[in-house]
Parts: C-alpha cells; structure tokens; sequence
C-alpha cells in the first residue's frame, strides 16, 4: 500500500500582534489563530465576560503557517492534500508556489513533483485576512453581517443572534504528503433499492481516479451487524466505475430512536493501495405529502392559520399538505432541535462533547436534528454517533440568511464542489435523512417562480451534484421549503423564529395572559424551527460570568453573551426575554428569582409549543426547535442544552413533553378540553384527574376523573 504521510502536528505561525509588532508562535494543526495564540498566552479568557471584544483585531491581521519535513526518498506523483483550510491562502512548498485556496468546505490537492526533494522540505501557508479580502465589493441584502456573503466560510461567527463574533483563520483539518496512484478508490456508495420479507436488495458503486485497465481488482465485502461476513467477491476494475449488487435476507433495519434498534452493516471495499470502511444501515425514507381532505379537521385547521394577522400574505396555499416522515413504512413522530457548530472554532470541536451532546438528545427524547446552514457540515464523528443513537438528521448546505453573489458563476462552481465532497463523505450514513439547499434565503420564493434569492445556488449549484452522487435521497431546495411561499404554514417545512418579530412586538405592547392561546396562532405541518430563549443553570453561568453579573442590577454581561438580533427592534434579545419573563411570572424578588424565572419562561415555552405539536392529532408531524446547542457560552440563547453539554431547564421540559404518552390543556370556545396523545408504538389506557385547584387555600375547588384508553401512534 502507498504511504500517506500527515503533516499535522506543531508548525509554526508568524504574524503580528495587536498593536502592529511582528510575533511568531508554536501552531497546531488542525487548529488556527485563536487556539493557537490562547494556547502561547498571547490572547486570554475570550469567553469570559466581555473579553471577546479584545480579539478582534484578528480578524484584519495575515497569519503565515510553516512547517518542516523531511523527505527520505521520491516517489512519482506526491501530492499535499489539504482537507480543510480556513480561508483565503497561498500554499508554497520550498518556497515555489502550489496554489491558492479559497474555501473552508471542500478539500485541496497541489501537485508537488519536481518541487518536494530529498532531504529537508518546507511546506509555507500564507493566509489573507478574510475581511481584507472581500474589502470593496457591493453591500447585498443579509442578516448580522453581510460581508460574509462572498466568501465560503463559517457563516456565523460572523457574529450571530447567539454567538460573538470571532473569525478566524487556519489549517483546520488534517493534512498530508501522498503519492497518487492508478485506480484510486474515489468513493464506495451503498443503497438500498428495495426491502421485502425475504431480503433487502443493496446497490454498491465504488469509483477509481486515475482509471488504466491494469488488471487490477478490488475485494468487495459486507459484515453483518454481528459481525459475519455475509458476501465477499472480488472483481476486476474495468472502468471508473463498478457496481455490485447484493441480496441480504432477512436484513435487520435501521429505525430512528423510538422505533426500534440502529443495526450496522460494514461494507469494506479494498484494492492495491487503499481500504475503505463504511458502516451502514439498512431502511427506506420518504416523506408523506397527502393533501388535506375537504372538511378534514386538518383543513379547517389550515384555514385557522392563514386567517391569523401574521401569516396573511405569507400563507398562499388553497390547499393544505402533510409532512409526515415514514421511515420504513411507519410514520416517525420527529421531535428534536437545531444543531449549531458546537465551538465557535470548528478545528475545536471535542468528539466527546459531541457525543455527550448526542446521547443526551436521545436521553431527552431527541430523535431528529437539523444540523443548521450557518454553521460547517458535521464531522465524521457526528454522523457516526447519530447512526449508533437513532437519530434523523437533515443536513443543510452551508448558506444562511442572506442574498448571496449566485449570479457569480464562480459561485455556482464552489456550491458543485461542496456539494461533492459533502455528499462523498456523508451519504451512506443511514442517519441522514434529506438534504436542504440552505437556511432561510428563499423564504418567498414558491416552485412557480424563479426570481427569488437561493434558486440558483439549489437548483444549478447543488441539485445537479446530488442527483448525480446521492439520488437516492430527498433534497429540499431551502428551509423552510414547501408551499405558497415557501414560508407557509399549511405546506412543507416551516420556521416560526421567521415570526420571531411579531412575538417581540406583542410583547412589548400587550399583557401576554393569553400566552397559550397566542403560541396556538402559529403551527406548520414540519416546524423546522419552533424558537424558545432561557437562562442556563447558574452553575454554566459562574464559568463566563461573575456573581454580580449574574444576580446584580446591571444586566450588561448577561445581554453581551446573550447577542442581538438588531431587525427585531431597538430592545436587545435579553430585554425581550425579561419581559416577557416579567409579564407571565410577575415581578422579581432578586437577582436568584430573576434567573429562576427566566429559565422557566423558557420551559412554559416549550412546553406550550410541544403540547400543541402533540396534540395536533398528526397534522404537525415534526418540531425541531431553535436550538439544541450552543456554539459559544450563551446568557439567555436559545439552546436546550449549553456550551458545556449541561442540559438547560428547558431540556428537561423538552424531555417532559416528548414522552410518547402525554397530557395536555386546551382552551376551545370558553371551555377546557383535556388531551392525551400516544406517538408510541403501543396503544395505552389509563387514568386521569382533573381538577382546578386554588393555590393560595391550597385545596381543590372542582375536580373530575376519567379514564382514557388510546391507538399507537
Ligand atoms: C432563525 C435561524 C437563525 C437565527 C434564529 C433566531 O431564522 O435560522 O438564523 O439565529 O432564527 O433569530
């Protein structure tokens, strides 16, 4: 087998500092800036309190990273690969130029015979301030910051409603010295056609770079999830491509968490100069889109939505359709969250916090995430973990709220090459369940029209990519996507942080006693983001913020780590919270009930909002809130779980609420109706009691019991 040799490891990184004074410090890679000058002391803290704003002199300065290598002895065709490099540089091997890279997602190939030697070699990286770089050009439309719109990195640590600004610069995955040679296995890619009662039909294509018909073969070979091997052949590579069919009785499927267990096969695809190990699942996927009947309670229910003031003009659709997730025939009630990066710096990301983060969503009842366009694609690792746990994932491309340059063809030509490496890496993991072309730029468009911002990028830059490598599985153009316009309630997916104003608004001007039936004004038929804001424990809170920051008067550091969302209105994102906090659970006693009552308007929120979701007798089939994590130490975010993988109050109501078996309240026309609803798989019966109780006598004043027994599902 050719030997790769990485090059990750110490470098050394030269720049300047912050007051323009030239400095030179040890470098990881994977890593970049900010890791590298927090670990050698030259910056500090930056999560704590407010220091953020003492790093952002960063972003303006040029970094150049180097290493030295020795070579033993040559061979033909060496390249340096790059998996990932954070942003704009030029890459010189002993001191002759390579070539340029200029986008995070995708990997890089220079070729380097004639230029690597025998003997010392020195590999030189030199980075251009991503904010010089775009330096000039038009303002386009966009949320936050807009510059961020040309260039193909991390959206959001341009600064965000829920993380500071940090942008950064550097070798961020893995890279190495490789020799190519003929038939190189380019990628091995394994669907499911067909699942009967007596065997599931896999299709496997493998494809080779560099193709010469050398006689050369390849050892095509699957295990059992126990381990057996259940079909072995080798075959000669006759072309760039080779197919393989195979027929495993009696296959053991795949469910999403809920539904059963998450076997994995192995598929090992192995020649002269590589072996490639992929783990997948057996399961069918598809989405149920049945318009609603005449007279069907869901229409009438889809005729409630586009009558309410917010949605008018948003909400086009005569009709009504479903969104309903079958995953190998059944209907998956998808409860879940919105996955951000998990550290503001993606070289960063701690595979253990990853999988804490996961098995802590599966331990809430968490069988679905949408890992969210403004952040990089999930790692390996993610993928690999959501396949283990049960969970569903809809992946978007790496696009977020904004009118990004698509009339660029160079544009259209990097969303190719990031949807090919992104589809090559991810697409047999059984966990992915549809991609989405981006977050939010198209919510006006409608499949009838072709005018409106996102239509390019999805449907020449992404789709014709897909359809090619992973035809198997759904692409929806954009979340939300679906419907008349594509923020529509009644079709398709739905975000209602898009109506994140209009709850603001209300806010501040109304006494939101009708708090329930408020949120029951919004609904959808897949709510992709349903928004929810708290407060952490204060035991998160005592890593970034002092005591005086937390209890005392003067709320500025909570508001700084909470961020801001400036279209929503003068009041900051923590203000909003506190008011409402203030208008449902009346005034605060102290600093200690302030911050208890903040993270219980968190959990009245996703309480409310699941318990509709629950109720709604299937006519919402998914919620995904907003959001599941955190990407930095977030005051009063958005997360059900914060930066340090500890679980939110609201995670917990979250995990309430999420019980396949629950109950719940509803005032209909002046009177209370009492709901039980079952997404398990077992029909139920049992017990319940009603009653309204008077808190300050602390007896019952009415009550009634009843008995219930109720379907699966
Ligand atoms: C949605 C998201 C994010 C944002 C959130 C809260 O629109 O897609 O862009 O952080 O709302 O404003």
């Amino acid at each position: 087998m050719r030997s790769n040799r990485s090059l990750n490891g110490e470098w050394l990184a030269y720049g300047k500092n912050e007051k323009g004074e030239a400095i030179s410090f040890k470098a990881t890679v994977p890593g970049c800036v900010h890791t590298d000058l927090l670990r050698c002391g030259i910056i500090k803290d930056i999560f704590y309190r407010d220091n953020s704003n003492n790093v952002q002199w960063i972003e303006n300065t040029d970094f150049t990273y180097e290493r030295v290598f020795s070579v033993d002895k040559l061979s033909e065709n060496a390249y340096i690969e790059f998996d990932g490099a954070d942003t704009y540089c030029d890459v010189y091997l002993n001191g002759r130029l390579l070539g340029s890279m200029d986008n995070m997602f995708i990997p890089y190939e220079f070729a380097a015979d004639g230029i690597l030697k025998v003997g010392e070699n020195v590999l030189r990286v030199e980075f251009r301030s991503p904010i010089s770089e775009v330096e000039g050009k038009p303002k386009r439309k966009g949320c936050f910051t807009t510059e961020r719109l040309y260039t193909r990195r991390i959206q959001c640590t341009y600064g965000w409603d829920w993380v500071d600004r940090f942008v950064t610069m550097g070798i961020w995955r893995n890279v190495r010295l490789s020799y190519h040679g003929k038939n190189r296995l380019e990628g091995a890619y394994i669907t499911t056609r067909n699942i009967s009662a007596f065997s599931a039909e896999v299709r496997i294509l493998a494809t080779f770079l560099d193709f010469e018909n050398t006689g050369d073969t390849v050892l095509v070979e699957i295990k059992s999830p126990s381990g057996d091997v259940i079909f072995s052949r080798e075959r000669k590579i006759l072309k760039e491509t080779l197919t393989q069919d195979v027929s495993i009785p009696s296959p053991c499927l795949w469910n999403p968490s809920g539904y059963g267990d998450q076997p994995l096969y192995t598929l090992t695809v192995s020649g002269k100069d590589f072996e490639k190990v992929e783990r997948f699942g057996i399961r069918s996927l598809s989405i149920l889109q049945i318009e609603d009947e005449e007279g069907s309670d869901y229409e009438k229910r889809s005729e409630q939505l586009r009558g309410y003031s917010h949605l008018k003009g948003i909400d086009l659709n005569e009709r009504g359709a479903s969104f309903t997730v079958l995953v190998n025939g059944k209907k998956i009630s998808c409860k879940g969250a919105n996955w951000v990066p998990s550290e503001p710096f993606p070289s960063d990301e701690d595979p253990e916090k990853v999988t804490r983060l996961l098995e802590l969503a599966v331990a809430g009842g968490i069988n679905m995430l949408r890992v969210w366009g403004g952040g990089v694609f999930a790692s390996d690792h993610f993928y690999s973990e959501c396949d283990r746990l049960g969970i569903l994932v809809s992946q978007d491309f790496l696009m977020a709220c904004g009118n990004y340059p698509e009339e660029d063809s160079r544009f259209v030509d990097a969303l190719q090459r990031e949807a090919k490496a992104a589809a090559l890496r991810l697409r047999n993991h059984p966990s992915l369940a549809w991609w989405t072309g981006d977050n939010e730029n198209a919510v006006d468009g409608t499949d009838d029209t072709t005018d409106f911002p996102g239509y390019i990028s999805a449907t020449y830059g992404i789709a014709p990519v897909l359809s090619e490598l992973d035809p198997q599985r759904i692409f929806l153009p954009s979340s939300p996507y679906g419907g008349n316009k594509y923020s529509s309630s009644t079709r398709g997916t739905t975000h209602i942080s898009n109506f994140m104003g209009d709850i603001y608004k209300r806010t501040l001007e109304c006494d939101m006693s009708d708090l329930r039936d408020y949120f029951s004004t919004f609904g959808g038929r897949f709510i992709a983001e349903q928004p929810t804001m708290g407060m952490p424990f204060a035991s998160s809170l005592k890593k970034f913020l002092t005591d005086a920051d937390i209890y005392g008067e003067n709320c500025y550091m909570s508001e700084f780590h909470t961020k801001h969302n400036p279209e929503l209105g003068e009041i900051t994102l923590y203000g909003f919270i506190d008011t409402l906090t203030r208008k449902i659970f009346g005034e605060y006693k102290d600093g200690a009930d302030r911050l208890t009552k903040m993270q219980m308007m968190q959990c009245e929120w996703v309480r409310l909002t699941l318990e509709l979701m629950r109720r709604s007798g299937g006519y919402c089939s998914g919620i995904l809130y907003w959001m599941y994590n955190d990407c930095w130490p977030a005051a009063n975010g958005w997360s059900l779980v914060d930066y340090y993988a500890c679980p939110k109050p609201a995670y917990y109501a979250f995990m309430r609420g999420a019980k396949p078996l629950v109950s719940s309240i509803e005032k209909v026309d002046g009177e209370y109706r009492i709901f039980v609803s079952n997404d398990g798989e077992e029909p139920r019966e049992g017990r319940g009691r009603v009653y309204i109780y008077d808190f300050r006598d602390e007896k019952e004043i009415k009550g009634r019991s009843f008995t219930f027994s109720i379907d699966a599902g």
